[in-house]
């Protein structure tokens, strides 16, 4: 049934499609972005970012606000800040490095109680002045035609980077079995920092934001219970401003992610979209198109899977995007096809 039908009107109340959706609003269509849009797979960012490292680069805001609005052209219906989850840690103090095969690595992991108590767990709004800079510069270039997405990293997830195990679970299980203590205190600065970081953007005009727990899909129910969900609740409780989007790759804890307090939970390829639907009506989704499948397939099975996305959907309460970040070595045409089966549904 089309919403908009004559014989079924509804009200569109004004404001972004995405915001509108993410809030469980009637919409005339679901919005689409992806995660990682704004990154290597892109020809014209690759240009754009050339001979700076990572961090030299995103902490140069004309540069990074040219990143983030990059996926502009393609018909995106949000721009994502282009920073990292670390960036939160480097204002509380604690300096990273991008290393080529390993993503980035603190300079000095943290080992000890002192080397937690030295990070600042509410770090002026001055250290993070150039996320609040970019935010400023997208937000005036976009002059209200779109909404942008501002993110954190959820403590378990900051906290392996910030003891330098990252996706390594076994290592950040030794970690936490030696120095439970450290362990503790690392994820209560973290949350506490998050908190604060996500309030001071929401105050600056954010429209959405998304706490990425990438790897706490691979704990145990027991341990997501300990490290993941009460420090998912305590943020989305105490930063509220704003609609709150969760994100944890591949969680097998769907009921988890539920109880979190979000307002949209990002589904990835082990979860069934129209069933997510029917178990919880009430709540938003987002997901689930196969980032695999824009990396390896053509643009027609990319526009095809994204209608069956769209079906499964069932129009209202989703927002489309991938399971996970696009894929660094996905053709431009496919992310195209992507954008354009998202937004034209059934139309060619
Ligand atoms: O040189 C480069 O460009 C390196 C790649 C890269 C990019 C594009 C890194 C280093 N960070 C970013 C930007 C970034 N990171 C964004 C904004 C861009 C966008 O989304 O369009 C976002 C949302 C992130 C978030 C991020 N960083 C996550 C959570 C999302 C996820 O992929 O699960 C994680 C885990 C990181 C850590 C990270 N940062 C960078 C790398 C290479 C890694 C490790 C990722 C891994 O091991 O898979």
């Amino acid at each position: 049934m089309n919403p908009s039908s004559p014989c079924h009107p509804v009200t569109l109340s004004p404001g972004h499609l995405l915001v509108r959706a993410a809030r469980g609003e009637t919409v005339e269509r679901p919005p689409v972005w992806a995660m990682r849009q704004a990154g290597r797979w892109d020809p014209e960012f690759n240009k754009v970012r050339a001979g700076l490292s990572f961090y030299e680069f995103s902490e140069n805001v004309e540069l990074a606000a040219k990143a983030s609005l990059l996926p502009r052209r393609f018909g995106v219906d949000g721009i994502i800040l282009f920073y990292d989850i670390t960036t939160l840690p480097v204002a509380m103090g604690l300096p990273f490095a991008l290393k080529p095969a390993q993503g980035p690595v603190p300079d000095r992991p943290i080992r000890t109680l002192e080397d937690v108590e030295r990070l600042t767990a509410q770090p002026e709004p001055e250290r993070f002045a150039h996320i609040r800079q970019l935010l400023a510069h997208v937000r005036g270039e976009l002059n209200g035609t779109l909404p942008v997405i501002v993110f954190a990293g959820a403590p378990f997830t900051v906290a392996t980077y910030c003891i330098g195990t990252g996706k390594d679970l076994a290592a950040t299980r030794r970690f936490i079995a030696e120095q439970p203590a450290v362990w503790q205190q690392l994820l209560d600065r973290l949350r506490t920092a998050t908190v604060h970081f996500l309030n001071v953007l929401t105050a600056d005009g954010a429209d959405l934001y998304q706490l990425f727990d990438s790897w706490a899909g691979m704990l145990s129910v027991e341990e997501y219970q300990r490290w993941a969900q009460p420090y998912h609740r305590a943020i989305f409780q105490s930063a509220a401003g704003i609609p709150r989007i969760l994100f944890v790759k591949e969680c097998p804890y769907l009921d988890l992610m539920a109880g979190s307090g979000a307002d949209v939970v990002s589904l990835g390829g082990c979860h069934d979209l129209a069933a997510a639907r029917r178990q919880y009506p009430q709540l938003v989704f987002q997901g689930n198109v196969d980032e695999e499948l824009l990396r390896g397939g053509t643009p027609e099975q990319v526009r095809e899977a994204t209608r069956r996305c769209l079906a499964a959907g069932g129009g209202q309460r989703h927002i489309v995007n991938l399971n996970h970040g696009v894929d660094k070595a996905t053709p431009v045409e496919n992310f195209r096809a992507y954008v354009e089966a998202a937004v034209g549904g059934n139309q060619r």
